[in-house]
């Protein structure tokens, strides 16, 4: 079905289906630099293919020249098999129960009318971004660069809702789940939480628009939770279920998944796991090459512009160095205006190389608290990497 299909028996049925059919478009084998296994699925443009039970797919890079990412070509990322492939908006309710005075069940109407509503420019990344890049491997999804994305998230704050289910004094925690199902009852099904303060705190939200359109079924329809500034793990998606606990919400995925090493920057050494682990919380800073592309090849005597996206937690990107001699010598890079704290920040430098040959260029970022890039990095689940990135170019 194609987008305009899609939408139309949205309108007319107020039910949303997703053929669960995908097509491969190119099975290039191998992991040469540059051999990226496409695949497109409903609703999606061509992405790089990860997994197709449950859908793991990753955006090409070249995307990342606009400042929102566009839904057909944002990443996606489920745990199960049994994704939902179509919700009807007729029944559909958004329940909120457990330490509450009053239940709610909300209608998609309900959330629109009754609520108002506030929009966030976001990036949303995948705890295992660059995880094919630690040294020595981790297992888990190989991603490369693209399990992130930016996007403006329109809908509820989770302060409003629940506000009016009068949470009860001694709430603890806030636990959300999707319609995604488990496809044995051996495995647990996907539910994350925040603290109670957390989900009070203004920003945390219940999306139903994603770039001013609804959400793709893949990325969440018909409502994603948004956690500004932390990690891709806590934002569930298709969210139907939200209790609110007078007691620590524990669970596999909390428990023993989406744990990092409790030292500086989640970092441990494989011959020394470090004991003491926590959850994973807010992205640390990092900054992604988006030109050159690895197998840009470039020419002397002119200038080319080197772009690149940065983000953090919140704080802010206050600067961006650039190394055009393997780290040698840095420069400043010129930042385009902030368009959101959460967002990408855009930032772009003209260089000219004098000669031919092979360059190693490097970009790093440095946040509003000083907060910068790593040298290097491990840890066993291969999460938050943020390691300077290296691309070598070809300058012919
Ligand atoms: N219901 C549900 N929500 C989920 C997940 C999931 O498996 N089930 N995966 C999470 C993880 S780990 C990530 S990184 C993000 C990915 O969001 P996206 O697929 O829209 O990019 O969704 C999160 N929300
Ligand atoms: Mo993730």
């Amino acid at each position: 079905m194609n987008r305009r299909g899609f939408l139309q028996l949205i309108g007319a049925t107020g039910a949303a289906a997703l053929t669960a059919s995908c097509s491969r478009i190119n099975s290039v084998a191998g992991t040469a630099p540059g051999s990226s296994n496409l695949i497109r699925f409903p609703e999606k443009t061509e992405m790089i293919f990860l997994t197709d039970r449950p859908p793991q797919l990753e955006t090409p890079i070249h995307y990342f020249r606009q400042d929102l990412t566009p839904n057909e070509a944002f990443f996606v990322r489920w745990h199960l098999e049994g994704i939902p492939t179509s919700v009807d908006l007729r029944t559909f309710r958004l329940n909120v129960s457990g330490h509450v005075r009053q239940p709610l069940q909300l209608s998609m109407d309900e959330l629109r009318s009754k609520f108002d509503p506030i929009s966030i420019i976001a990036v949303n990344q995948c705890s295992g971004n660059s995880r094919s890049f630690f040294e020595p491997r981790v297992p888990g999804g190989q991603w490369k660069h693209g399990a992130v994305g930016n996007a403006k998230w329109t809908g509820v704050s989770m302060k409003s809702i629940l506000d009016r289910a009068q949470v009860k004094a001694g709430a603890v925690d806030v636990s959300f789940n999707g319609l995604d199902v488990p496809p044995l009852p051996s495995i647990a099904d996907f539910v994350k939480a925040l603290s109670i303060d957390h989900a009070r705190d203004g920003e945390v939200m219940i999306a139903y628009a994603m770039n001013d359109q609804p959400l793709p079924m893949v990325n969440g329809f018909p409502l994603r939770l948004v956690v500004p500034g932390w990690y891709g793990t806590y934002w569930v998606k298709a969210v139907s279920d939200i209790t609110v606990l007078p007691q620590p919400f524990s669970n596999f995925w909390t428990d023993k998944a989406y744990r990092i090493p409790a030292g500086p920057n989640g970092t441990e050494s494989p011959k020394d796991l470090a004991k003491d682990t926590i959850p994973i919380n807010r992205f640390n800073v990092r900054s992604i090459f988006v030109r050159p592309e690895p197998d840009e090849i470039w020419h002397a005597g002119i200038p080319n512009e080197i772009e690149g996206v940065a983000f953090d937690s919140g704080y802010g990107i206050r600067r961006v160095e650039v190394s055009t001699d393997g780290g040698n010598t840095w420069t400043d890079a010129r930042l385009d205006p902030e368009i959101g704290k959460y967002s990408f920040r855009r930032w772009r430098a003209f260089w000219t190389p004098e000669n031919r040959g092979q360059y190693r260029l490097m970009a790093r970022a440095t946040n509003a608290v000083g907060d910068t890039q790593s040298k290097e990095q491990w840890n066993r689940s291969g999460f938050m990497w943020n390691v300077i990135q290296q691309v070598d170019v070809k300058v012919g």
